[in-house]
C-alpha cells in the first residue's frame, strides 16, 4: 500500500508556527504573508523580507514538533514494517517532521533553515539571521531558500509520480487554498484513490474528500494513525 500525505502549515500551528488562512492566522500581526512571500517584495525591501523570515526562523528553532508530526513518523516506520509506503509531501517549511523522525520529507516550498544563492545557486544550511549583506562562498547575495508566490515549487515530479502510485490521499491541516498543492486531491480523485481530510475545520476543497475528520491535528493525526497501524 502506497500512502500519500500532504501537511500544511495547521500540522505545526500547535507547535506555535503561524498559519496564513483560518484559525490562529492572526499570528501574523506585523506582517502579511501573502504579500512578503514573493519575489517582488524581496526586490523591493529584501530587509524587511529578511526580518519576516529571520523572525519565522527563530521562532522555529525554539519550537518543537507536536503529537501529530511525532504520530507521521510513527505511521512511515510502522507502515514500513508490513512493506507499506509513506510519501511525506509538506508545503511548510519547517523541519518539524524530521525532528519528530520523519525521514525523506519533500518540501515542495522550499525550506526555513536553508539559504540559497542568487549567483550561483548554491544552497547552505541556514540557522542565523540573513541579511542584505549575507553573502554566499561566491559573495552573491543569499536569499531564504523558499518558495515565494509565483515561483515554482520543488520536487513537483517526485511529487506527481508518487501520487500517480497511491492508494491513499490524506491531507492534513491544509486549506486548499495553495496550487499546485490544493490540486493534488483532485489527481488522486481522478484516478479513483480514496481521500482523507484532517483539519481542524472544512478546507475549501473539502468536497473532494471521501472521508474528513475535524479537530486539532495534534488529537486527531495519532488517532488516525493508530487507525492505520491497527488495520
Ligand atoms: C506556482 C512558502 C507556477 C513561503 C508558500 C493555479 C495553478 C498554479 C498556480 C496558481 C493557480 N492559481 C493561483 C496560482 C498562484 C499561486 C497560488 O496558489 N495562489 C493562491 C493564493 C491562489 N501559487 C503559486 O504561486 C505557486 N507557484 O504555481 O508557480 C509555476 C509552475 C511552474 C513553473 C513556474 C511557475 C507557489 C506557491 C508557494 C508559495 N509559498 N510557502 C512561506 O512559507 O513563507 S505557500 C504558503 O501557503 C505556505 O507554504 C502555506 O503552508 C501554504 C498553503 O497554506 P496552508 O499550508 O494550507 O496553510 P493555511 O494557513 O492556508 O491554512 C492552515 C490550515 O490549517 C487551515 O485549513 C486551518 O483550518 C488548519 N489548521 C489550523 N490550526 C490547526 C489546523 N489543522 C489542524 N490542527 C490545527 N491545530
Ligand atoms: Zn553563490
Amino acid at each position: 500500500m502506497n500512502v500519500f500525505v500532504l501537511t500544511g502549515a495547521g500540522i505545526s500551528a500547535e507547535s506555535g508556527l503561524g498559519v496564513f488562512r483560518g484559525p490562529g492566522a492572526a499570528l501574523w500581526k506585523r506582517y502579511d504573508p501573502m504579500q512578503l512571500a514573493t519575489p517582488e517584495a524581496f526586490a523591493r525591501d529584501p530587509a524587511l523580507v529578511h526580518d519576516f523570515y529571520n523572525a519565522r526562523r527563530n521562532n522555529l528553532i525554539a519550537a518543537s514538533p507536536n503529537a501529530a508530526h511525532v504520530a507521521l513518523a510513527r505511521l512511515e516506520a510502522g507502515l514500513a514494517q508490513r512493506g507499506d509506503d509513506l510519501t511525506l509531501v509538506t508545503q511548510n517549511i519547517d523541519d518539524l517532521h524530521e525532528r519528530a523522525g520523519s525521514t525523506g520529507v519533500i518540501h515542495m516550498h522550499g525550506e526555513l533553515l536553508k539559504a540559497r544563492c542568487a549567483s550561483c545557486g548554491a544552497v547552505h544550511d541556514c540557522r542565523d539571521d540573513l541579511s542584505t549583506s549575507s553573502p554566499c562562498d561566491c559573495a552573491g547575495a543569499l536569499r531564504p531558500h523558499v518558495v515565494w508566490f509565483g515561483e515554482a515549487p520543488l520536487y513537483m515530479d517526485e511529487i506527481y509520480a508518487a501520487l500517480e502510485a497511491a492508494d491513499l490521499f490524506v491531507a492534513i491541516g491544509t486549506s486548499g487554498a495553495v496550487y499546485p498543492a490544493a490540486g493534488f486531491v483532485r489527481e488522486a480523485r481522478a484516478k479513483g484513490v480514496r481521500c482523507c481530510e484532517l483539519n481542524l475545520e472544512p478546507s475549501e476543497n473539502a468536497a473532494e474528500f471521501d472521508d474528513r475528520r475535524y479537530g486539532p491535528a495534534s488529537e486527531i493525526v495519532p488517532s488516525w494513525v493508530e487507525e492505520m497501524l491497527g488495520s
